[in-house]
C-alpha cells in the first residue's frame, strides 16, 4: 500500500465526495470532511430529493467508522474563512481534496440569485482554501475537482491536452505552451475557469503544489463500499438541474418516460464512472504533484460518447422510447471530442468502461427506488 496520508475532503457529503472519502479511509488514509450541507439545502430549495434515501451526515459518519478513520465538521469554506483556516491548521493535512462547489450548470443559469450564489460560493471557497494553505503550510497538496467544460468540448485545437496547449508565436516563431484557452458554457463552468487562474497565480507566487482534475460527466451511483451499509448509500440525482445525462436516462427508462435528448443529441462528452472518481482522486492524493512552478492538470475521464448514442443504447437495452426535446441550453448542436488522459493512466488509473452489464447494475439500483421517482422534477427549469 502507498504511504498513509491525512486528507481533508471539502464537499465530502456530496455525490463524488462521499464515495471518495470512504475509498480513501478504506485504504488506511485519515479523512476529515468539511461540508456545509448546502447540497441538501438546495434540494429543499428546488423541491427535489436524491433518488436513493441518504442518511444524515451524523449517521453516515457513525456507519463509516467500520471502514476507517473519518470525521467531519459543518463548515462553509466560502463564508467562514477563520473556521476553515483553523480547521486546516488543527488537522495539518498532507492533502486537501476540494469538491466543495456548486456544481450544476443548469442551476447556475436559473436566474440572478443562482448566478450570484454560484460565483460567490465557488470563487470565494477556492480562494479561501488557497489563502489558508499559504498561511498554514504551502507544502499542503491541493487536489481540486475541475471540469472538462473549461476547454469547451471542441476539436478546434485537436485532441484536448491535459491543461496546456503547445503554441507557436507568429511574430517571433517561439514555441511555448499556454493554459488551454478557457471556453465555458455556463456560469458554473465559468467559475472553474476562474479557479484555474487562482491556481496559476498561487503556484507562481507561493509555489503551492496543486493538482487540478478536469473531470468528465460522472455516472453510476454506488461503489463497493457504499453498498456495505444502508447508511453509506450514495446520493443519486435525476432532476433537470442536478441529474447528469446518463443517470437521468436510466431513471427515465425505469418509468418508461421517453428519454430527454436535448436538440439533436449530437453533443459528445467525456464520461467517468463514480467508482473511478474515487480511484483517480485517491491516486492523485497518493502521488502528490512535485511541481511547485505550475499547476499539474490531469483529465479525469474514461471515454467519450455522443448523447444520442447513449440514448440509443439505453433505449435498446431497456425498451424505452427516445423523444428529442428543444435544447434548453446554448451549446453546439454537435461536436467531436478527443481527450488525453495519460497523466492518471501513467499513475495506475485503470478505467471502467461503460458496458451493458454496468448499465444494468445501475438500473437495478434505480429499480429498487422506482416508487420514489417523481416525473415532475425531470424537465429542466433553466433556459439559456
Ligand atoms: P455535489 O453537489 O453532490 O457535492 C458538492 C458538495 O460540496 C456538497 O456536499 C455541498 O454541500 C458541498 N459544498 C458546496 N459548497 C460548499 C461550501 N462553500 N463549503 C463547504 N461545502 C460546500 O457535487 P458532486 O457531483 O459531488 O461534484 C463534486 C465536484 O466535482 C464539484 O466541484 C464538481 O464541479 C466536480 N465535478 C462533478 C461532476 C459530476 O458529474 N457530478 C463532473 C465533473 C466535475
Ligand atoms: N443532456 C441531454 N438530455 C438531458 C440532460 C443533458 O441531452 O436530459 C445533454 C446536455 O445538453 C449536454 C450533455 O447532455 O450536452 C451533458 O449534460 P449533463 O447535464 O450531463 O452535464 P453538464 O451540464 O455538462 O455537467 C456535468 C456536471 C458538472 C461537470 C460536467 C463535466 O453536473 O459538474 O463539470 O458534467 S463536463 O460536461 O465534462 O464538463
Amino acid at each position: 500500500m502507498e504511504k498513509e496520508v491525512k486528507v481533508i475532503v471539502v464537499g465530502g457529503d456530496g455525490f463524488c465526495g462521499w464515495p471518495t472519502s470512504l475509498d480513501l479511509a478504506a485504504q488506511g488514509h485519515e479523512v476529515v470532511i468539511l461540508d456545509n450541507l448546502s447540497r441538501r439545502a438546495i434540494d429543499l430549495e428546488l423541491g427535489t430529493e436524491s433518488l436513493t434515501p441518504i442518511a444524515s451526515m451524523q449517521d453516515r459518519i457513525s456507519a463509516a467508522s467500520a471502514i476507517g478513520a473519518i470525521s467531519w465538521s459543518q463548515i462553509d469554506i466560502a463564508t467562514e474563512y477563520e473556521r476553515t483556516r483553523d480547521a486546516i491548521d488543527h488537522h495539518r493535512p498532507d492533502a486537501i481534496v476540494h469538491f466543495g462547489e456548486q456544481r450544476a450548470a443548469p442551476y447556475s443559469m436559473i436566474g440572478d440569485r443562482q448566478r450570484r450564489y454560484t460565483v460567490d460560493n465557488n470563487a470565494r471557497g477556492t480562494h479561501n482554501l488557497l489563502s489558508a494553505i499559504v498561511e498554514i503550510d504551502p507544502a499542503i497538496h491541493l487536489v481540486h475537482l475541475g471540469t472538462m467544460g473549461v476547454y469547451g468540448y471542441s476539436k478546434e485545437f485537436g485532441r484536448i491536452p491535459e491543461g496546456y496547449l503547445d503554441v507557436t508565436i507568429n511574430s517571433t516563431g517561439a514555441e511555448t505552451d499556454i493554459l488551454y484557452p478557457a471556453n465555458p458554457g455556463s456560469i458554473y463552468h465559468m467559475t472553474k475557469c476562474l479557479d484555474q487562474l487562482l491556481f496559476a497565480f498561487y503556484t507562481k507566487n507561493w509555489g503551492l503544489r496543486i493538482t487540478d482534475l478536469h473531470q468528465g460527466i460522472v455516472w453510476g451511483t454506488e461503489t463497493p463500499l457504499t453498498v456495505t451499509d444502508p447508511r453509506l448509500t450514495n446520493r443519486f440525482d435525476y432532476d433537470g438541474e442536478y441529474g447528469t445525462v446518463l443517470n437521468r436516462f436510466l431513471v427515465q427508462a425505469a418509468i418508461g418516460y421517453p428519454l430527454t435528448v436535448y436538440g439533436t443529441g449530437g453533443q459528445t462528452r467525456a464520461f467517468i464512472n463514480i467508482r473511478d472518481t474515487a480511484q483517480c482522486v485517491r491516486i492523485a492524493c497518493e502521488n502528490p504533484s512535485r511541481d511547485d512552478r505550475r499547476v499539474r492538470i490531469f483529465n479525469q475521464v474514461a471515454e467519450t460518447f455522443g448523447v444520442a448514442e447513449l440514448a440509443a443504447r439505453v433505449a435498446e437495452l431497456f425498451d424505452v422510447e427516445v423523444r428529442p426535446i428543444e435544447n434548453p441550453r446554448k451549446e453546439l448542436p454537435s461536436n467531436e471530442l478527443e481527450v488525453e488522459n495519460d497523466g492518471l493512466l501513467s499513475l495506475g488509473f485503470d478505467p471502467l468502461l461503460l458496458t451493458d452489464g454496468l448499465l444494468t447494475e445501475v438500473e437495478e439500483t434505480v429499480g429498487k427506488y422506482r416508487s420514489r421517482i417523481r416525473e415532475d422534477v425531470i424537465l429542466s427549469r433553466a433556459r439559456w
